[in-house]
């Protein structure tokens, strides 16, 4: 096969553009240009009406009610977490736990596992690179148990150095938990080598998909990991809803996280008995609505192909990247060999935080700041980034008017 026949067909993002309300105002009197996705994707007509539909049409609470409404909403609600199954390949549809998000999903099996499983001197790893999302949970946990946390080092352009991962698997690490694709850097990890590493090693691993389910298929069968997590208003989903995929017998294992109604088998003030996953860890009602709707941000996603996204904003990465090297102010952060979607950077004499309301004042949305990840801020020895990250929706016609924003910064600023 020739590489113009296995390239993906271009997508027609005008027409996409159609399909986001949002996308057509004017901010501060120039066309907005949204350029902040890795925070949150804008949402696609099918979504929103997806939204209006549950509420208009079918909205009960699920799993509680023999009438029709409530039993069209469980159906629409367990229709998502099939759907959910598919979008990720996993095994079993009750591997598919509903939360708020990466940060509860983390949460969930952090405490869920750490306060069943870990002992003092157990050794959790995570990266250089996470979130605070997959920093703080564990920190958190390890103060309760007694276990330890240890880091994986990364290098100046913001690769992991897996020769000193190696190192620091030992008989005691129970877990690893590591970001797929880094929110500040824009690097992918090598999560499969890093999953097989520590199986090895007989350790767990727990892989933050937060900026990679919207870029990249992920198949979590394939990568091997044991636990995934996901957000979905950075799928073009709503906000307050995410998830959480585990492995069935790592699921097993985890102290129910929340208590409540749903999660039981029964209760009395003696003892209460737990209901089978996935409702143990879904106490209390949850967001029905954003659930369906997520189903209809899979679907969306699906129709458009992850292969045409990913070479679409991979244009767009390499389109912004070049061009921000022309002016001699700027210094990209980041500077992985696999990289997705994200593009940081400083700029002399100019704080990220001026550059941000500067380019706002121009219509461009861009997020500035640590990015709640403030040990990567650190490990490079700078304060902030301005950060410009893209979705399906941008064009390179976006991409010029970034690059005439950041111009006009370094004018400003002088
Ligand atoms: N990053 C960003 O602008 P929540 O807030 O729970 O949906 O996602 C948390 C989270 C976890 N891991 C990674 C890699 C993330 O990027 C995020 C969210 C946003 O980069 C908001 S800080």
């Amino acid at each position: 096969m020739t590489i113009a026949q296995s390239a993906p067909a271009p997508l027609d993002v005008d027409a996409i553009r159609q399909e986001f309300p949002i996308l057509h105002q004017d901010v501060r009197g120039k066309p907005l240009v949204y350029l902040d996705n890795a925070a949150t994707t804008q949402k696609p007509l099918a979504v929103i009406d997806r939204l209006t539909e549950y509420y208009t049409t079918i909205n009960a609470n699920v799993h509680r009610g023999v009438h029709t409404l409530s039993q069209k909403a469980t159906d629409a609600f367990e229709s998502a977490r099939e759907a959910v199954r598919s979008y990720l390949n996993a095994a079993d549809d009750r591997e598919v736990i509903f939360v708020r998000g990466t940060s509860e999903a983390i949460n969930l099996v952090a405490h869920g596992y750490g306060r069943s499983r870990l002992e003092p001197g157990d050794e959790i790893i995570i990266s250089a690179m996470e979130h605070h999302s997959n920093i703080v949970p564990w920190q958190m946990v390890c103060e309760e148990t007694g276990a330890k946390l240890r880091v994986i080092p990364m290098t100046d352009s913001g690769e992991l150095l897996l020769e000193e991962y190696a190192r620091l698997l030992t008989p005691r690490t129970r877990l690893v938990s590591v970001v797929y694709v880094s929110n500040s850097l824009g690097t992918v990890n090598p999560v499969r080598e890093i999953t097989a590493m520590a199986h090895q090693a007989g350790a767990l691993v727990m892989l933050d998909g937060a900026q990679a389910v919207q870029h990249l298929p992920v198949d979590v069968q394939e990568l091997g990991c044991d636990f995934f997590a996901f957000s979905g208003h950075k799928l073009y989903g709503p906000t307050g809803i995410g998830v959480l995929w585990g492995r069935q017998e790592a699921l097993e294992e985890m102290a129910p996280y929340q208590g409540g109604g749903e999660m039981i088998r029964t209760v009395t003030f003696e003892k209460t008995t737990y209901n089978d996953l996935p409702h143990r860890f879904e106490a209390g009602t949850p967001d029905i609505a954003g659930v369906v709707a997520l189903e209809a941000a899979l679907e969306w996603v699906s129709a458009v192909g992850l292969d045409r996204i990913a070479a679409h904003e991979a244009d767009l990465v390499e389109y912004a990247t070049t061009s921000l090297s022309f002016n001699r102010r700027v210094q990209l952060i980041g500077e992985a060999k696999e990289r997705s979607s994200v593009v940081s950077f400083v700029m002399e004499a100019a704080h990220p935080h001026d550059i941000g309301t500067i380019l706002d004042s121009e219509g461009i949305a861009v997020r500035t700041g640590h990015h709640c990840t403030q040990p990567v801020m650190d490990r490079l020895g700078i304060a902030a980034t301005a950060r410009a990250s893209f979705a399906v929706y941008n064009t390179r016609d976006e991409v010029d008017a970034l690059v005439s924003g950041v111009n006009k910064v370094a004018e400003v600023l002088g």
